[in-house]
């Protein structure tokens, strides 16, 4: 058995792209810039992530298996197969697949028949709050911890009216939230959890899987994530007695031929996305554990450079390396975070900016009270500062030290860089 080190080796070796051109900038101080006349440190993009590809001969023979049966879609063998391998993988008590996150989210809020305020995070994916909302529910915006960049417990306690009737914390990053404190939080004002874990998959915190805290946990399985299905979700959670109410919500409401019990939606998965799942199970694995080793590279260069500051990761949990957020801090790097993504851009690195704009920033919540930016002061800021750098297995470490010493030159000639991208205005 080859371990990591080797695989991550070899992945570097196949990926490697060719040696840059001339440094026409090294005699300026700094290394090549493209904004600056150099070539890019990349010849193709580089995106923020590249979605796993299952092996096609094992991805044809699950799908010659569906032909052959004609089962597609309506809860067949690989959607039953597939939730049996990730409750065991998760090590939760159940799970409940579904054709993505969002519909999930919709799912597991409506399952809790929940009326009144919802309280979240603003410093999330839009699907989190857009869910509540779906579900007639009024979400309530409480700031983030700057530090984990989750919801913070003591603006939620605050947050908290006669109204409300759940709080809905998101794992960002696949960072995990203070559940102990989420679990008091529920305990002493008799709040539902319901957990966004679309970033958070398989994480343990505190010695258990991150899916056993709070009422549920939804995850999501799009072709973003370390482990996908091209689209795809699920809700889980300690509580096998919670599946058949999910299960019949999303499919229809329907119990069985003669009854359809309440309003369901139709959130149910495909097989072809379950046989998907399947085939890249064992590399989603080998890919976060890839990511890991990346990411403790990225996390030892950057130190170096004044002015990214890296989030320190929660004490006590396994991570996935999901995403690898970065802070620029304008004043030392001297550039604001835009300027650096744009210098970026011109080396074909494409860095994203989740979570900008903030969710209470959107046109729909923007008017709600719990929206006012002097309540968020720590979301506004960490919004400003953002960026998440590319980070996946294939990238090696050639592809991460090619980012670092891009960044590392873009700091060195940050005030050339200002005045270049003044010049050429908006
Ligand atoms: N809660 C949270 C906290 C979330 O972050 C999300 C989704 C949800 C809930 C809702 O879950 P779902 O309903 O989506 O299951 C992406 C994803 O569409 C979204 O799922 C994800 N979060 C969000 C953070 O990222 P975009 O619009 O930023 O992605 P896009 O299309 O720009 O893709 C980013 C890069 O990924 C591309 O540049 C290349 C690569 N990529 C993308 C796709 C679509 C691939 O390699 N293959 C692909 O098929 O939203």
């Amino acid at each position: 058995m080859p371990c990591e080190h080797d695989v991550l080796e070899k992945l570097t070796a196949h990926e490697s792209i060719p040696p840059k051109t001339p440094r026409l900038n090294a005699s300026l101080g700094h290394g090549p810039l493209a904004l600056l006349n150099d070539e890019p440190a990349f010849e193709q993009p580089v995106y923020i992530t590249r979605a796993l590809v299952p092996d096609e001969r094992v991805f044809m023979a699950y799908m010659r298996s569906v032909f052959k049966s004609r089962q597609f879609t309506n809860n067949g063998d690989f959607v039953r197969e597939l939730e049996a391998r990730l409750r065991t993988h998760l090590q939760v008590g159940f799970c409940a697949a579904f054709c993505n996150g969002t519909t999930a989210t919709q799912a597991a809020l409506r399952s809790l028949d929940l009326s009144g305020e919802v309280i979240s995070t603003p410093f999330t994916f839009p699907a989190t709050i857009h869910a509540i909302h779906w579900c007639g529910l009024t979400p309530v915006f409480a700031d983030i911890d700057p530090r984990s960049y989750n919801l913070d417990p003591t603006a939620t306690r605050q947050a908290i009216t006669d109204r409300t009737a759940a709080v809905v914390p998101v794992h960002c990053f696949g960072n995990p939230c203070d559940v102990v404190a989420f679990d008091e939080i529920a305990g002493e004002h008799g709040l539902k959890i319901v957990y966004d874990a679309a970033h958070a998959f398989g994480v343990r915190y505190r010695d258990r899987p991150i899916g056993v805290w709070g009422d549920l946990s939804v995850l999501s399985f799009h072709a973003t994530k370390v482990f996908h299905t091209a689209e795809g979700g699920a809700v889980v959670g300690a509580d096998i007695e919670k599946y058949a109410r999910l299960s019949m919500l999303r499919n229809f409401a329907i119990i069985n031929e003669d009854e359809v019990l309440g309003i369901g939606v139709n959130g149910k998965m495909s097989e072809i996305h379950a046989a998907i799942g399947l085939a890249i199970f064992d590399n989603a694995t080998r890919e976060y554990r890839l990511r890991g080793q990346l990411s403790a590279h990225y996390r030892q260069r950057l130190r170096e450079i004044d002015g990214v500051v890296v989030q320190r990761p929660v004490a006590d949990a396994t991570l996935n390396h999901a995403y690898f957020p970065i802070e620029i801090d304008e004043r030392r790097f001297g550039l604001s975070r835009d300027e650096v993504n744009q210098a970026l851009r011109a080396e074909n690195i494409f860095a994203r900016k989740y979570f900008f704009p903030l969710c209470s920033e959107n046109e729909a919540y923007r008017r709600h009270p719990s929206s006012d930016p002097a309540r968020l002061p720590n979301a506004h800021r960490l919004a400003s500062r953002i960026l998440c750098l590319p980070i996946y297995g294939a990238l090696g470490l050639d592809g991460i030290n090619r980012i670092i010493d891009s960044l590392e030159a873009i700091r060195e000639a940050a005030p050339r860089i200002r005045r270049h991208l003044r010049n050429a205005g908006p």
